[in-house]
């Protein structure tokens, strides 16, 4: 097991810097903010808290061109969100990325919109490669492409993105050792571990708080890293990207709604839109960086 309070830093080289992804997750936070408000539902909570981890993986460590992207594309990183309902982060990171034009922001789960409350491969929306929203399945899909990815004998790696609640579903377990026993060693899943989910914290719902030690015992390389330090987020990246021979998990330690201070550490903004004064108070502590949508 690897935490990287202790581990040694690196630098980081020719892709965004510290302060361009914090200015970018600024800008991301408000997006997520201004979605979730005009659709009057969705997933605030969850996206804010994940924000910094996903904009440091498309704006710093994926391997992923959205010029050239398409879900077949063997020579690219591929991203698998199992969580499916933090589309609201998914979506603002894609379109800031350059996937599809921000404005479309503004369509978030209105009908007819490529972007619906969850991911979906049919209405062809550029970086989804996987639909999801029923939990526990994304990391076994990972899995596989990653396998797959290595059987064409390419050196690219899966990404994937699990909750801690969802970590509840048995499934995320099969595939769990699954991927030990065929040495997928090119898949990084990475957990939000805030520690809450739908119905409050996840110690009182299933006792979830030594997820280190349970992704241990099944035989993963396992790092431990805090989801809101640049450097800290990178390191983990880095040092997931070198370690062979098992799959890996980093598990982020994050604040659910952070960023906003009256929905930050709480289980209560999972799954609810802010009102219009709400919407207020909560981009006035987000600065606008790169223009709203
Ligand atoms: C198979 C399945 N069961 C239940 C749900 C409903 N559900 C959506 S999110 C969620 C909680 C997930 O918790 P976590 O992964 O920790 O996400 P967070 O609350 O941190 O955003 C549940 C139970 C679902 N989407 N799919």
């Amino acid at each position: 097991m690897y935490d990287l309070k202790t581990t040694e830093r690196h630098n980081i080289s020719n892709m965004a810097t510290i302060e361009e992804l914090k200015r970018i997750s600024s800008q991301v936070r408000r997006d997520i903010v201004r979605m979730v408000t005009t659709a009057k539902s969705g997933h605030p909570g969850g996206s804010l808290g994940i924000t910094d981890v996903l904009t440091t993986l498309y704006f710093s460590e994926m391997k992923q061109d959205p010029k050239t992207w398409t879900r077949q594309a063997k020579d690219q990183d591929v991203f698998i969100l199992s969580a499916g309902h933090l589309a609201p982060v998914y979506y603002s990171v894609l379109a800031r990325a350059g996937y599809f034009p921000v404005s479309e922001l503004g369509t978030l789960r209105k009908f007819g919109s490529r972007l619906q409350g969850h991911p979906s491969v049919s209405d062809g929306l550029p970086g989804v490669t996987k639909p999801s929203g029923s939990l526990g399945q994304g990391l076994s899909v990972a899995a596989g492409i990653a396998l797959g990815k290595k059987m064409d004998g390419t050196d690219r790696r899966v990404y994937c993105l699990c909750g801690d609640g969802e970590s509840e579903e048995g499934q995320i377990w099969e595939a769990g050792m699954w991927a030990v026993h065929h040495k997928v060693d090119n898949l990084v899943a990475f957990t939000d571990w805030n520690g809450q989910q739908i119905d409050g914290p996840t110690r009182t719902i299933t006792g979830l708080e030594e997820l280190n030690e349970k992704w241990a015992a099944f035989g993963w390389d396992v790092i431990v890293a805090d989801g809101h330090d640049y450097q800290s987020i990178l390191d983990a990246f880095k040092l997931a990207r070198n370690l062979n021979g098992k799959p890996k998990m980093i598990l982020f330690k994050t604040e659910m709604g952070h960023g906003v201070d009256f929905m930050a550490g709480t289980h209560e903004w999972h799954g609810k839109a802010p009102s219009a004064e709400q919407c207020e108070a909560a981009l006035k502590q987000l600065p606008e960086t790169l223009g709203d949508y």
